[in-house]
């Protein structure tokens, strides 16, 4: 198809963006190549996931007697391996590894920055071809350089964050990624192999007319959320009627949705999980950091998740996100006493 509008690639478009810091160095938009890279490695295994019945389950034994590694693990080794062997990433946390893992090798040692992921988001998802996503966190590290990082590295408020993003592995594979000068998706164009701006500047919807939540869980909830949710399914006075429930169960997949179409988006703390099930690091911070850079609000209840001390790798915290009107709506009904924003 004959197009007059030049592809800007995720490489071209973060070298633009770049020369708009006099002091960069590049190294974060190596950085996210070195992600990238590890993000298409995984799209390929992904792709292949229907083809189980012919080459063997994930996690079983292949015909050639080998056994096939479960997606989620390879999502892991791929990006760790990209990550150890580039020049710009002092160390990962994981969702897949109990601790960190500091890279000691003299390049690594002298970069600015690590790098949490989930690898591979809402794996559950992939039996059933749904869509599914890696997340990713990039933090400047506070130790001092010529060393292997250190816990506190990883340990720093999602205000601190230089960049987040995720790829989803959807009908076609997007990554978004978010910096302070805003948030915008690249799309996957399998022919070049290349990220190519598709949604530049992308804008959370001030209002939205979706909720995401597992409402299974709702005999858990407290009186606040119950009555929220009564609120979603009343015929609300603008729209006529109630407002839509949508909820895949995969994060990047609710929350893709809820970036484009407006909504919020919710994994509150329930009597049986006081801190929902998400994790602040790698899942809530990143995504916090996006919506947030597209205009929208995150907020645990009490105030921005972007605002938590982490005090472990892999804690977790509730999660209120999306849409300005319907974030401060939740806050509300749950009671909280302050609201995230004007
Ligand atoms: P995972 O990291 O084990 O894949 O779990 C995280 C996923 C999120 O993607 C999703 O929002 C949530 O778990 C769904 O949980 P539930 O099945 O309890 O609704
Ligand atoms: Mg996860």
């Amino acid at each position: 198809m004959a197009t007059s509008r030049k592809l800007i690639t995720l490489d071209e478009f973060t070298i633009q963006q770049t020369r708009e810091f006099p002091k960069a160095t590049g190294e974060l938009s190596a950085l996210l190549r070195d992600i990238s890279l590890a993000c298409k490695l995984i799209n390929k295994q992904v792709n292949k996931a229907g083809l189980v019945d012919i080459i063997g389950k994930f996690g079983a034994t292949n015909v050639q007697g080998e056994e096939q590694m479960k997606l989620d693990v390879y999502a892991d080794e791929a990006l760790i391996n990209v990550l150890r062997n580039s020049n710009d990433c002092a160390g990962i946390g994981s969702e897949e590894n109990d601790n960190f893992i500091a890279f000691e090798d003299e390049y690594s040692v002298n970069s600015k920055y690590v790098v949490l992921f989930d690898p591979l988001d809402g794996s559950s998802n992939i039996d059933v071809n749904a869509s599914i996503g890696t997340i990713f966190a990039i933090y400047r590290r506070v130790s001092p350089l010529g060393q292997p990082c250190t816990k506190e590295d990883f340990l720093q408020p999602g205000n601190k964050l230089m960049a987040a993003g995720y790829v989803i592995y959807g009908s076609s594979t997007m990554l978004v990624y978010a910096t302070r000068l805003g948030t915008n998706g690249f799309t996957l164009e399998p022919s070049i192999g290349e990220f190519c701006l598709s949604h530049p500047q992308m804008k959370c919807a001030e209002k939205g007319k979706i909720y995401s939540i597992n409402q299974g869980n709702s005999r858990h909830y407290e009186k606040g959320m119950l009555d929220f949710l009564d609120h979603c399914m009343e015929i609300n006075k603008e729209e006529g009627r109630p407002y839509s429930h949508r909820y895949i169960g995969s994060m990047v997949a609710d929350l893709h949705r809820t970036l484009i179409k407006g909504g919020v988006f919710m994994y509150p703390g329930d009597k049986k999980s006081p801190n929902g099930k998400l994790r602040l690091l790698y899942e809530c911070n990143p995504m916090s950091f996006i919506i947030e850079a597209a205009g929208g609000l995150s907020t645990d209840g009490h105030g921005r998740v972007l605002d938590i001390q982490p005090t472990e790798l892999h804690q977790r915290v509730p999660i209120f996100i999306g849409s300005k009107d319907m974030v401060n709506k939740v806050l509300e009904y749950i009671g909280a006493s302050e609201t995230v924003a004007e």
